[in-house]
């Protein structure tokens, strides 16, 4: 398996003879084990997978290519591996808990333990064939739900209706669920990035922003659309017009190689010149896989070069507090000769 292969490799380059993997995520996409207990522990030669009575079985069907160690004392057995496979200097990420690593520095006898950061979803990064095919189709149910919610959308729904009837189709379409909770901010509300599903009823003239997505075989999909109901804001639709030139200057200008600052800066050099500078209050967009948010993070100033099979979001916003807010979300397939816009939602201005 050619993930653990360039594990193996990258931990040699970091002197340290073994990982133990705690982000059950990670262990996934190691290992193929999905579920809620699990601890993986790799050194240069062996692979183990340890979990509970209630996994034990599924991790032998599902890890094959590991060897399943069932125990209700997981420090105590990683211990006793370590000692067996000799390991000295292991790895931990350093999202586990402070109180198990406490534990684990406790019981250890032998080996020290090295903190890493984002060590595997470094890895993550780059998508698989596989990998991208699942993300597609998690990109195709948010689509198919959002058509026909353009159908279901009248005044007097309210959010929390609208965010049920998305969350609902995407199930009905394929999703085993959302990836986050479902974003309906209309009127005056869409100023909130982020902002929560209410009982407020949707108003004539109204501008509302969608956000969502699902996870479809364990890989998410996250996209934006804003539309408006009944007649709109004028000014609200100067702002559509804006938002949707940065986001488009954005999958017109990607391509493997481009930097996360140029990224960044292709959607925001429109929306400053526009004159709403200040009213882009966030982060152009985020990888995006196993977790809807992921690695890579994009900076305006960072030199880091886009790669190629990156999934990557492109969100640039203005907000204007007491006016309303624009958003529009894609997300892309980073290639060699530019992107593959995966979520294929109308992005036109939509009056309904
Ligand atoms: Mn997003």
């Amino acid at each position: 398996m050619s993930r653990l292969l360039t594990i193996r490799k990258r931990l040699l380059s970091e002197n340290l003879d073994a990982i133990i993997v705690t982000n059950l995520k990670n262990i996934y996409y190691l290992s193929g084990f999905w579920g809620t207990a699990a601890t993986l522990l790799l050194t240069q030669k062996t692979q183990y997978l340890l979990t509970d009575a209630r996994y034990s079985s599924e991790a032998r069907d599902l890890a094959t290519d590991f060897e399943i160690i069932e125990t209700t004392d997981t420090s105590e057995q990683l211990n006793q591996l370590l000692k067996k496979e000799v390991i000295r200097q292991v790895g931990f990420e350093d999202t586990l808990s402070f109180a198990a690593v406490k534990r684990l520095q406790t019981i250890l006898t032998v080996a020290e333990l090295k903190p890493l950061t984002d060590f595997v979803e470094l890895q993550r990064q780059v998508k698989s064939e596989s990998e991208i095919a699942t993300i597609k189709k998690a990109c195709q149910i948010s689509d198919q739900a959002f058509q026909d919610l353009l159908k279901f959308v009248e005044p007097g729904k309210t959010e929390i209706e609208v965010a049920n009837f998305l969350d609902f189709k995407m199930r009905e379409f394929g999703a085993s669920g959302t990836s986050f909770d479902t974003i309906v901010a209309s009127g005056i509300r869409s100023a909130l990035p982020h902002g929560r599903a209410t009982h407020k009823p949707i108003d004539f003239g109204d501008v509302v922003t969608v956000d969502f997505g699902c996870y479809y075989n364990h890989y998410a999909s996250d996209m934006t659309r804003t539309f408006f109901v009944g007649d709109a804001n004028p000014k609200l639709k100067e702002m559509y017009r804006v938002v949707q030139s940065a986001q488009e200057a954005v999958i017109e200008k990607s391509i493997a190689g481009l930097t996360y600052g140029e990224y960044d800066r292709n959607a925001r050099a429109i929306i400053d010149k526009a004159g709403y500078a200040e009213a882009f209050t966030h982060g152009i967009g985020h990888g995006l896989g196993l977790d809807v948010h992921e690695l890579p993070y994009f900076s305006k100033v960072s030199n880091s070069p886009l790669l190629e099979n990156m999934v990557i979001t492109d969100e640039p916003g203005i907000y204007l507090t007491g006016v309303g807010g624009i958003r529009i979300e894609d997300d892309l397939l980073i290639t060699k000769q530019g992107v593959e816009v995966l979520t294929l939602a109308p992005k036109e201005l939509i009056v309904l």
